[in-house]
């Protein structure tokens, strides 16, 4: 599957650029591409300069709103990051619709965090644009949500993210959900290294946009997960998983190979790879509460068999037994086996749920802070009125 890929803001752009790096690899190791272009969109330019991988000409680093934001975003104001987005709109889709292989798109994939003003308030308003330009393909939000901290420190951070979650939703096909703190619990060296888990939050996507790329027959699996399995599958809120299980080593003196010892192992460590898929989520959410969901088994051919696809098949219908599930094989990796689960269509989602209701409080709050100043402001005007203006 071949993606359009669009970064907003720092975020968005910086996770944008680890997906031009997934691409290079791709094409390096596997020798097939697995996007059509990648894009950068931020109201900073100095955030367009630091980006590595994403080609550096202003086709591809689009600077907005230059006369409002003179190249410094828009400190964290989303409604004028959606402004600003929608008035420089024409740059945007005018450099992604002549993109040398835009022809080969299959969706497009926008991203942005959601606490911050550029990326929160533009990516609503570019998926909109481009589901009306481009009726005939999907457009996929991946949404960044912020770390525990900002939420306590900075309310906008939570108004931010309920009206970036609810204006995607109503105009994207879906939207990935990856929620920052996440990463930072799994390893707390981490907390400073952006670009680490920014690599973590690309990575589940390597495999299952190479899988149906791939062009040699070793690495066409007994059922290939295409492009038309990712469509059908994401729908709605999702979030996506990915596991791995190192494959044991027997190396015999005259035989240097790697294999199961036993066909229990091999489902077992099988079994342990989508565990960890699960229990690794980009989100925390119920898989019961899904409605659509697809795996994909990436393992050495040779240690590969349509019984394991089965049993993983078995075992995540236990867990989500309201989704349709897909799934594929994709014989590759040596060394390791590994899996990558999409649960989509969530009828439920706490933390979306959660940020709704807390940033009704906000609004409130914003609310009477605004009219409190306007009224200090005015007490102070009235004592002033008698003295002469020089204006
Ligand atoms: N995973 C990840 N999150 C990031 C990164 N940079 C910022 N964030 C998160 O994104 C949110 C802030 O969004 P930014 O992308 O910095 O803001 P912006 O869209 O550039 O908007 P302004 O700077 O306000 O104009 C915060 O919740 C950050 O924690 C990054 O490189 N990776
Ligand atoms: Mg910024």
């Amino acid at each position: 599957m071949k993606l359009t890929v669009i970064g907003f803001g720092q975020c968005g752009g910086r996770i944008a650029d680890e997906f031009a790096r997934l691409n290079g690899r791709a094409r390096f190791h596997r020798g097939i591409e697995i996007v059509t272009g990648v894009f950068a969109v931020n109201t900073d330019a100095a955030d367009l300069t630091g980006l590595a991988t994403i080609k550096s000409d202003y086709k591809h680093r689009i600077l907005i709103g230059g006369r409002k934001t003179s190249g410094h975003g828009v400190g964290k104001i989303n409604e004028l990051g959606a402004e600003i987005a929608r008035e420089d709109s024409d740059k945007i889709i005018d450099a992604i619709r002549t993109a040398r292989r835009f022809f080969e798109t299959d969706a497009f994939l926008l991203i942005a965090g959601a606490a911050g003003g550029t990326g929160s308030g533009a990516l609503p308003i570019i998926t909109q644009l481009i589901k009306e330009r481009h009726a005939d393909k999907p457009v996929y939000d991946v949404i960044v949500l912020p770390f525990e901290h900002e939420e306590e420190t900075e309310e906008r951070t939570v108004y931010n993210s309920a009206t970036c979650l609810k204006s995607a939703s109503a105009v994207a096909d879906a939207i990935i959900l990856i929620d920052n703190q996440r990463y930072i619990r799994k390893d707390a060296s981490l907390r400073s290294n952006m670009a680490k888990i920014n690599a973590l939050i690309a990575e589940p996507f390597y495999n299952l946009l190479c899988a149906g790329e791939e062009k040699k027959r070793k690495h066409i699996g007994a059922r290939t997960l295409d492009a038309g399995d990712i469509l059908q599958t994401l729908v709605g809120w999702t979030v996506i998983g990915y596991g791995k299980s190192p494959l044991p080593l027997i190396t015999l003196p005259f035989e240097r190979k790697r294999h199961f010892r036993n066909k229990s192992t091999e489902t077992s460590l099988g079994i342990q790879a989508m565990d960890e898929a699960l229990s690794e989520l980009s989100l925390t959410c119920n898989p019961q509460d899904a409605n659509r969901a697809l795996y994909l088994l990436a393992a050495p051919a040779k240690e590969m068999n349509m019984e394991l696809v089965k049993e993983l098949g078995d075992y995540l219908r236990d867990i989500a037994p309201k989704a349709i599930i897909r799934d594929g094989d994709y014989p590759r990796e040596r060394g390791v086996l590994d899996v990558t689960v999409v649960l989509s269509e969530l009828d439920k989602v706490q933390r979306v749920t959660n940020y709704y209701t807390e940033s009704i409080g906000v609004i409130e709050e914003m609310r009477r802070k605004q009219e409190d100043l306007v009224s200090k402001l005015r007490d102070m005007e009235d004592t002033g009125k008698d003295i002469p203006s020089l204006l």
